[in-house]
């Protein structure tokens, strides 16, 4: 029975469509949870989905930043109505889309310092932002100054090497770089810069608050090893930007105490902690709690493979991020776009739109699937530069359909898993004894494909009741930071994953040479590709 009379944690998602809250008690258990919908709540702003496209830019994609302001609002007094006890909170924090940055206008702080609490925050934020629309994850305006960030540092390789990845258009730091280009009395006028994550947390602190380093691991301008700034990189962003972006700190630190506003205008005890805010990716591994020999696959639109690295390994297909559980640990993502959506493709051609019809097919074909491989490229893959279907037979010919609608789904589905599976291990991921999954996701409810899953990764797979993960991650940064900073030790099991599906003996035999195949039609794949 979930009782509200010990202290609670609030925990916050900024995600790109939607912001919401969580409260939950010293067990993560929840106590209460509100949605504001950015396109439905908020349609003053009019966005699709949280963002707008530049109609005249159709890479320009942002958000408006007073939105995510006005939605605090609303969300909090969501939570009045529910009824919230504001004064039983002993720490918040958050996380938020990656990427994304947010720049605060000359005098932001000392507004932001001195609000009056019988007013919204959004009305009177409304001209803190030398910058009204935030560019977000989406935008990928930044194809030039990305190559200024490789060249800088020698290539590619090198800024892998260093900040964890090779320059990406939705990485902050080509973000600030084009700004500072492209508007430089705008950046000028800029007092300081945040990350989504940190502009939440500066919210509830009254100050701006410092970015984490798991969520600075996603900028293009961190060096990964000493936690620093990476002198050449910031050259690229404009004058003073290291005051601008200030150090980066530890994940989950406590950055001090809830500003006066909160605590006049809802009730919440002065005494309640701000805990360091991350992005969504390293909030999801710690809402779901994965260590060393966990492997964490999200099959949602798109698939999302978190996976926990002990040493930072370069890699050019992926994300390297510092570790926010372990400070000497390092944590990998692997973005697939072509996830749930190629997999409704297939069932709507193959199955009559049925997903009982997908999994009847699918289990009515055996492991392996005669050799017949798929891979669907819907829209053009992230870690292969390729779209369209491809298809193969045995000897590795390329055929143009296969002979029926169980070995196009069983292929497609094993396709999918088996690319995710040989980037996994080329980005570090052992596969072996020990090893097991978390999936989460729209799909982790489908047994039938976990269950092929668990075969081509020969390793069992769990799932959660909990499926926002980076939420309820959010929540126990408040409660992993508040135990540090009593000097406490944070509990590992507050989460259970259920055992759903373990691998068929002998499946390594089928599926470890075909991973080994897949590197082979990979490459054909890009080459191919390349000469279209
Ligand atoms: P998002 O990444 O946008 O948060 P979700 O994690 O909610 O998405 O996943 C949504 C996807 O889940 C849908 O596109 C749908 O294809 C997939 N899905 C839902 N139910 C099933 C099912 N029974 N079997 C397979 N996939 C499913
Ligand atoms: C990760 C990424 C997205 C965003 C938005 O690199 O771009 O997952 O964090 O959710």
């Amino acid at each position: 029975m979930v009782t509200e009379s010990s202290a609670s944690f609030l925990g916050l998602d900024l995600s790109t469509q939607q912001l919401k809250a969580v409260i939950v008690n010293e067990n993560l258990e929840i106590l209460h949870e509100e949605t504001v919908i950015f396109e439905t709540h908020l349609p003053e702003y009019r966005t699709n989905g949280g963002v707008r496209v530049n109609k005249a830019n159709p890479h320009e994609i942002t958000a408006p930043t007073i939105m995510w302001i006005k939605a605090l609002d609303l969300l909090m007094d969501k939570l009045i109505i529910a009824s919230v006890d504001f004064s039983k909170i002993a720490a918040i924090s958050g996380t938020a889309q990656q990427h994304g940055s947010v720049y605060w206008q000359n005098g932001a702080e000392k507004t932001l310092g001195n609000l009056d609490s019988s007013n919204f925050l959004h009305t009177q934020l409304a001209t803190s932002f030398s910058v009204s629309d935030s560019p977000t994850w989406m935008d990928s305006t930044t194809k030039i100054e990305c190559r200024c960030f490789e060249e800088a540092v020698g290539g590619p390789e090198n800024l892998a090497r260093i900040t964890g990845s090779r320059a990406y258009e939705r990485f902050t730091g080509p973000q600030i770089a084009r700004i500072s280009t492209h508007r430089p009395e705008t950046f000028k006028n800029s007092e300081r810069i945040s990350l989504v994550s940190s502009f939440l947390a500066s919210l509830f602190l009254g100050r701006i608050a410092p970015i984490d380093y798991s969520d600075a691991s996603g900028m293009n301008l961190m060096d990964l090893r000493t936690k620093k700034w990476h002198p050449q990189l910031l050259k690229l962003c404009g004058p003073d930007i290291e005051k601008k972006l200030g150090d980066p700190v530890p994940s989950c630190s406590c950055l001090g105490t809830i500003s006066p506003y909160f605590v006049e205008r809802y009730g919440f005890n002065e005494k309640c902690k701000v805990i360091a805010c991350s992005g969504d990716n390293p909030s999801s591994l710690i809402g779901m709690g994965i260590k060393d020999d966990w492997l964490a696959v999200s099959l949602g639109t798109s698939d999302t493979l978190l996976i926990w690295l002990s040493e930072p390994k370069t890699v050019l297909n992926g994300h390297i991020l510092c570790n926010p559980l372990d400070p000497n640990a390092y944590m990998a993502i692997l973005c697939f776009k072509n996830g749930s959506l190629a997999r409704e493709k297939i069932r709507n051609r193959y199955a009559d739109k049925s997903w009982d019809e997908f999994n009847e097919l699918l289990e009515s074909t055996p492991r392996g699937n005669f050799g017949y491989l798929g891979l669907h490229f819907d829209v053009e893959e992230i870690l292969i530069a390729a779209s369209g279907e491809f298809r193969y037979n045995k000897e590795g010919k390329k055929l143009s359909k296969f002979s029926s609608s169980e070995i196009e789904i069983r292929a497609a589905i094993e396709g999918q898993f088996l690319l995710r599976r040989l980037f996994a291990e080329e980005i570090g991921f052992k596969i072996g004894k020990g090893t097991k999954i978390l999936a989460t996701g729209g799909a982790s409810c489908n047994k039938s494909i976990l269950q092929v899953l668990s075969d081509v990764f020969g390793c069992p797979v769990y799932t959660q009741d909990n499926v926002n993960s980076a939420l309820i991650g959010a929540a126990k940064q408040a409660l992993i930071g508040f135990n540090k900073e009593r000097g406490e030790n944070n509990r590992a099991d507050y989460l259970t994953p259920k055992l759903v599906c373990e691998p068929y003996k002998n499946s390594e035999d089928m599926y470890g040479p075909m991973v080994q195949k897949l590197v082979q039609i990979v490459k054909n794949i890009e080459n191919e590709s390349k000469q279209i």
